[in-house]
This record gives structure tokens, C-alpha cells and sequence, in this order.
């Protein structure tokens, strides 16, 4: 199959991992965000949204959107799995993924902080205030939801990594990337070590990607 992604693309990182911890290899296509490679009419012929990540299945099907990409993946090749078999839990695993991929993630898009700066004029102090606001005030929710949990686990929902791992680091990684201060975050803090620690996540990393940039 061949994976459409960047790597500095929180949702392309998100199916990197998924990826790793099936063992599934892929070719792989850098589309450079920041000089706008998402808008050229190839792209934008594969994902109407004109954003990453896509794929195109070994039997040629195109497909969008990461959640539904690792949905996909998860459904594809059932080993191990992201999601857990109770319902309950699906449903406990799929609200924390949403959290970070449908309210979070949205709000510090690279389209988004664009029209803001271009067409409401903010600058960098601007900027850094609404990335600050929506990251801790999701993060925030994230860490209270893991507090709430039936009971304490190594990773988010159970004791190995699932999709609320997949989603969860990635968006850690942008926090520090914008200079969002979430230290007082200790359960995610934990979690988030102990997936570092595993190299179908730190395989996964932007700066070990073929197309990564200082
Ligand atoms: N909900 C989508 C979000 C996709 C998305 O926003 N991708 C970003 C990179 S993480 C992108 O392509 N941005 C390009 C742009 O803003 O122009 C998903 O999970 O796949």
C-alpha cells in the first residue's frame, strides 16, 4: 500500500504508530505541507480535503481521514488490536481518540493558524494564545477522562497500546512542538513515556522520518 504523509503531521503520525505495531510496511510519499504540496491538483485528485494523510490500499482503494484509516488498519489486520472487544470500552476508547482528533487537533491545524494570521492579523503572541487555550483545555479533558477510568493501566485503556495511544502521543508531541506547557498532566506524562519507550513509537517519531527537517 502506499501512505500519503508528512512528518510533522500529527495525523499522519497517528497511522505511523498504528502501522508499527501491526508489523504492516508500507511505500511511503512525503507531501510537503509547508511549501502547500497538499493543494497540487495530484494531491487534491486523492483527497478532495487537500489534507493528510491518505492511503491507497493494495487493491487501489483510496482512503482519508486517520481515525478511519486506523479503523480500517485495526479491522484489516486484527493484530494487536486498537480497539477492545466490550462495547462499553470501544466506545470509552473511541470518545478519548475523538477528544484529541475531532475538538483538539482541528484548532491547531496549519490551514487554521494560517487564515488566522492572514486574514485576522495575528502575529506569533497571538497565535501561541489560542494554541494555548484549545491544547490545555483538551489535554486537560484527556487527563481528567483517564482519571475517571474503571481502573489504572499501563497505557491509556488497557495495558497495551491502543487507539487512544496512537492519537495521544502525537498530539503530545505538537504541545511541546508549539511550547504548550502540560507538566502538570501526570497521567498522560507516564503514558506518554511508556509508549516512547516502545519502537513501534519511536520508529514513528517526525525526526526519524525520511522527510523530516530541523
Ligand atoms: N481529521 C483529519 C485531519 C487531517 C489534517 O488536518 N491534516 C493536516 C496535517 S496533521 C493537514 O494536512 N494540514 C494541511 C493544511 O492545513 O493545509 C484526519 O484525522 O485525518
Amino acid at each position: 500500500m502506499k501512505f500519503y504523509g508528512y512528518f510533522r503531521s500529527s495525523s499522519s503520525y497517528r497511522c505511523r504508530i498504528a502501522f508499527n505495531l501491526k508489523g504492516v510496511d508500507y511505500d511511503f510519499e512525503s507531501v510537503h505541507l509547508k511549501q502547500g504540496a497538499q493543494k497540487s491538483p495530484a494531491f487534491a485528485s486523492l483527497n478532495p480535503q487537500k489534507l493528510l494523510p491518505a492511503l491507497i490500499t493494495d487493491d487501489g482503494d483510496e482512503l482519508t481521514q486517520s481515525l478511519a484509516i486506523l479503523e480500517w488498519l485495526d479491522e484489516t489486520h486484527p493484530d494487536p488490536a486498537l480497539l477492545p472487544t466490550d462495547p462499553l470500552e470501544r466506545a470509552r476508547v473511541r470518545a478519548f481518540a475523538q477528544v484529541i482528533a475531532c475538538e483538539i487537533h482541528p484548532l491547531q491545524n496549519l490551514r487554521v493558524l494560517k487564515y488566522l494570521s492572514d486574514e485576522f492579523g495575528a502575529d506569533a503572541a497571538a497565535t501561541t494564545k489560542w494554541l494555548t487555550r484549545w491544547l490545555t483545555d483538551g489535554l486537560d479533558a484527556c487527563e481528567a477522562l483517564l482519571a475517571k477510568r474503571p481502573r489504572d493501566s499501563a497505557f491509556c485503556f488497557g495495558d497495551t497500546p491502543g487507539l487512544a495511544d496512537v492519537c495521544l502521543v502525537p498530539q503530545i508531541f505538537s504541545a511541546q512542538r508549539f511550547g504548550v506547557d502540560i507538566s502538570h498532566l501526570k497521567r498522560i506524562a507516564d503514558i506518554h513515556a511508556r509508549c516512547e519507550a516502545l519502537p513501534a513509537f519511536a520508529d514513528a517519531h517526525p525526526a526519524r522520518q525520511p522527510d523530516f527537517e530541523p
